[in-house]
């Protein structure tokens, strides 16, 4: 008798129990979260990517902003000349490179860190630069005058957004791979900016040596593009294995 009422009482606890959680089982199950901030592959089997982007040619000289329709811009500015061809002795910044294919049906947690467009001087800096897809864009805007960064993608949903008064912030997420979403203000016409969207963490942006480098990929077979706001697209295909560095370069023909 006393068994008897020992296994009815566990009986209604285990009831209790399941019914506390809620009926989805969400208690019960082994953390998802855990596994899926797991890495995509074995971070041992890793290898690199190096490599420089040169152009062919004399390097268009860079343009000089008139900014006089804003006292503040004109009277703040510490760079008046356009970015689109930064670099020297043949090297090419501002490029945008990154993995186009070769990652297909691989999954990358985003970032976590944010990366911040700073509006400063009344320009964008970075004025090219990536994200991955779900991670963190900060706008800011450093100047005591109206900014409003107006994002014109084709991939992802439009926004256009004023920041009045100085250190206003404002963030924001792209939801699908685009390279490039152009940014602009609306307030002055020579404010621009470019984010290239990955779904992976493996891009970057040459730097004013022409010099770029993407660490920690899976070893495959890629096909490897770079971008350039003026002068278009260029691809190559590479290899990278195991431990290894592939060197890739990249050269873009003005006339
Ligand atoms: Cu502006």
């Amino acid at each position: 008798m006393q068994k008897r009422t020992l296994w009815k009482l566990i009986s209604v606890l285990t009831m209790m129990a399941a019914a506390c959680g809620g009926g989805d089982g969400s208690s019960e199950d082994p953390a998802p979260p855990t596994e899926a901030a797991a890495p995509a592959f074995d971070p041992a089997t890793a290898g690199n990517i190096s490599g420089m982007v040169m152009i062919d040619g004399e390097m268009p000289a860079a343009e000089e902003l008139t900014m006089n329709s804003d006292p503040v811009c004109a009277m703040s500015a510490t760079n008046t000349m356009s970015n689109t061809f930064v670099g020297g002795n043949g090297h090419l910044g501002n490029v945008f490179i990154y993995v186009k294919e070769g990652l297909e049906g691989q999954s990358f947690p985003a970032a976590t860190e944010t990366v911040t467009l700073n509006q400063e001087g009344c320009r964008y800096t970075p004025h090219v630069f990536g994200v991955q897809v779900g991670q963190t864009v900060q706008i800011v805007n450093s100047d005591p005058t109206l900014h409003n960064i107006h994002a014109t993608p084709t991939e992802n949903d439009e926004f256009n957004m004023g920041q009045p008064i100085q250190n206003m912030t404002f963030e924001r997420t792209f939801d699908s791979p685009e390279v490039m979403v152009p940014f602009k203000c609306d307030v002055h016409g020579w404010m621009n900016a470019y984010v290239g969207v990955v779904a992976h963490p493996y891009f970057a942006t040459t730097g004013q040596d022409g010099m770029f480098d993407i660490s920690s990929l899976p070893p495959g077979d890629y096909v490897i593009e770079a971008w350039h706001e003026a002068l278009g697209t260029q691809t190559q295909n590479i290899t990278v294995t195991t431990g290894g560095t592939a060197e890739v370069s990249f050269t873009f023909t003005v006339s």
